[in-house]
């Protein structure tokens, strides 16, 4: 039987090589990737050019500007006009090239600041945002309607999955632009080496985070391309979240650090939670398989051996 291809957009970021990963492993997917020097996602006649050459079949789109609270607040022009640009081109060239399916991947922050938690998927559009992150969210809601109304207008089989806070291996360990949990390993990975009597974490601590490991979204993906047949997004995540005091404290006794937490308050909370409702895609059928603790160790094991990325 021939193999089909699938194009993974964002091949060596945290989420598309969790992807390939997956697909290297299925016998039936041919998967092609294309480095930024090799084809500019923001430039739309190359794109279109790829889609005319490549012919994939299907389509996950994991390339996207992305960053820690730090990053998104400080480049709210950046996040918005990249993110719309990337996620314009590859949908419109993935609908009028003939792509019979494709994922897009939205994200917890896309949701409501202040929304009734666990957040289900209605909740979207229903209040204002989180001021912290809304160039991304306005793109990345752009994405998910986009895809919605390339189903509903013209049958196209194109979704949208709405991860929780991810990490895993390829993660940006960079302490400016990096989400939290990769930070505090870096962070605390670094005090034990030094000796440092105590290390500094960013804000008051209280803020709830739901943390999915990258290798658990991307079995989901590859199962809700193949069988979500909704025009509803869908939200991914494990049903539970931790205080950032009580990650500071996974982290810590993973690294084996001895000393004291200190909090920053001059650096932003973001939201104070999002935890998302996640009995859609248990309905599905889906459930992840690492829980934090695992994850955790294996992310700390990853960044040892990969000191170039830290
Ligand atoms: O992961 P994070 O940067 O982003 O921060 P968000 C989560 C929480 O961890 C915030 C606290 O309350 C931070 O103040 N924190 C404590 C730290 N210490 C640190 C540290 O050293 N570094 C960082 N980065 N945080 C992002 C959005 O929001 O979540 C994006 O801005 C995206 O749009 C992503 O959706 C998933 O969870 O607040």
């Amino acid at each position: 039987m021939a193999k089909k291809k699938i194009f993974i957009a964002g091949h060596r970021g945290l989420v598309g090589s969790a992807l390939v990963r997956l697909y290297e492993t299925r016998a039936e997917w041919e998967i092609v990737t294309r480095t930024r020097s090799e084809l500019d996602l923001l430039d739309r006649e190359a794109v279109r050019e790829f889609f005319v050459s490549e012919k994939p079949a299907a389509v996950i789109l994991a390339a996207a500007k992305v960053g820690g609270i730090h990053a998104n607040s400080t480049q709210q022009v950046e996040f918005l006009l990249q993110n719309m640009r990337i996620q314009n081109n590859v949908i419109e060239a993935a609908a009028d090239h003939a792509v019979e399916r494709l994922l897009f991947l939205g994200s917890s922050c896309i949701y409501p600041k202040n929304c009734p938690q666990p957040i289900k998927e209605e909740y979207l559009l229903t209040a204002p945002l989180e001021p912290t992150n809304e160039g991304y969210a306005l793109a990345k809601i752009t994405g998910v309607k986009l895809c919605q109304h390339y189903s509903r207008q013209y049958g196209k089989r194109f979704i949208s999955a709405m991860p929780s806070n991810l990490y895993g291996p390829n993660d940006n360990f960079d302490l400016q632009t990096s989400h939290v949990l990769p930070a505090l390993v870096r962070k605390f990975h670094e005090a034990k080496v030094n000796a440092s009597p105590s290390v500094s974490l960013w804000g008051s601590g209280s803020p709830r985070r739901e943390f999915l490991h990258v290798d658990d979204l991307a079995e989901a993906c590859a199962s809700l391309l193949d069988n979500y047949e909704s025009d509803e997004p869908i939200n991914v995540g494990v049903g539970e979240d931790v205080t950032i005091r009580e990650l500071a404290e996974l982290v810590r006794d993973t690294v084996g650090f001895v000393g004291e937490l200190e909090w920053d308050a001059s650096k932003p909370d973001g939201t104070p939670r999002k935890l998302m409702d996640t009995s859609r895609l248990a309905e599905f059928g889906w459930h992840p398989k690492i829980s934090l603790q695992e994850g955790l160790r294996r992310t700390y094991e990853w960044y040892l051996a990969n000191p170039s990325r830290a």
